[in-house]
């Protein structure tokens, strides 16, 4: 093979996750830019909002009042994605569909609407992870459930609809998309080397160095060899967990201490409120072992040169694949550093 010099050379890198591809054009971080430029949040919010529909106390959009909660709090989503009657099935020649029965929940960090898991303390992070722990648990062990995700959305950028520090589960009868790609290249690569696909990869990282971005005693954040969004990282644990039910109390505060991390580099990167999609991927909950399952974290970052410009995945990025600029090993060292 011919060497190649991935910070001169377009080339494409392989999402062994997905069995994607993504396209690197390292060279093209130098081009201008006289595109749209975004709104830089407000940073002077209150700590309680008499308007805010997930502040403690308060009305939701819904009918009902919040409970005077002082740490996390948990609710059924007022205009749910998914609902647990969903029935019935259909299919007629190419048209096919079905109903997808599921719960939608909201999670609030913190009472705190000025708040953001970047600004919060380690323990109050930890709760965050335990209610995390508790939602898959409880939603997992029902029988029309068989995948829990979480996720959250940060800053207007992503759609996030409220400044309050707040994210999503979603549960669902089968498995979305990504988790389906992921679920099956994990299983291939556990049946082709007997071991779990993201312990050989993280293994290969830390011996390389160039993409790591953090360490703790059980967690690494990195910029993936694939990553897409200019910022993107994932977080990993170094010994297998299948998910959030796997995790020791050890393992759930460094858990809360790689988030910390995480989100206090990304507010440092462009001395911005950082925004992003992060979500956590974890095994199925059919019941089934899973042990090619490595439960993991994704950021997916819009920002791309500054706080005001973003990367837009448009063109080629939605017809062909998708194509990033600054490399991976570009992004990871200017993580590290901050
Ligand atoms: P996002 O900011 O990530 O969109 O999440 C807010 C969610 O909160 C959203 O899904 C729900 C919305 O449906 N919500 C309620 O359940 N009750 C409310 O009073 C307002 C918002
Ligand atoms: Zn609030």
């Amino acid at each position: 093979m011919t060497q190649l010099d991935f910070a001169q050379t377009s080339h494409r890198r392989l999402n062994p996750l997905t069995g994607e591809w993504v396209l690197v054009s390292p060279h093209r971080m130098k081009r201008p830019w006289q595109g749209k430029r975004e709104a830089v949040p407000a940073t002077n919010l209150p700590a309680h909002d008499p308007e805010c529909y997930l502040c403690a106390g308060n009305l939701r959009a819904g009918g009902q009042r919040n409970p005077d909660y002082s740490h996390t709090f948990v609710f059924d989503n007022d205009f749910a994605a998914l609902s647990p009657a969903a029935r019935g099935a259909m299919a007629d020649g190419l048209l096919i569909a079905e109903g997808e029965s599921g719960l939608c929940r909201v999670l609030c960090f913190s009472p705190r609407h000025d708040l953001t898991i970047a600004q919060m303390a380690l323990a109050d992070i930890e709760r965050v992870v335990d209610a995390w722990v508790e939602e898959t648990v409880n939603l997992g062990s029902r029988p029309d459930i068989g995948a829990v995700q979480i996720f959250e959305n940060r800053g207007e950028i992503m759609g996030c609809s409220n400044p309050h520090p707040h994210g999503q589960i979603w549960a669902t009868r089968h498995l979305p998309n990504e988790m389906e790609k992921e679920t099956h290249r994990q299983a291939q690569y556990l049946l082709d080397y007997g071991r779990p696909l993201l312990v050989d990869y993280l293994a290969q990282e830390l011996a390389l160095g160039e993409r790591i971005v953090a360490q703790n005693a059980h967690f690494v954040t990195l910029a993936p060899f694939w990553a897409v969004w200019p910022f993107e990282t994932m977080i990993l644990p170094r010994r297998r967990i299948g998910g959030f039910d796997d995790l020791t109390a050890d393992e759930k505060s460094a858990l809360a201490a790689a988030l910390s991390d995480l989100t206090r580099r990304y507010d440092r990167l462009f001395d911005v409120s950082f925004p992003y999609s992060m979500g956590f991927h974890q095994k199925p909950t059919d019941g089934a072992v899973h042990a090619e399952w490595q439960m993991h974290a994704h950021f997916y970052p819009p920002l791309l040169r500054s706080a005001t410009v973003k990367k837009f995945m448009v063109g080629f990025e939605m017809l062909g694949s998708p194509q990033r600029d600054l490399t991976p090993e570009q992004a990871a060292a200017r993580l590290r550093e901050v």
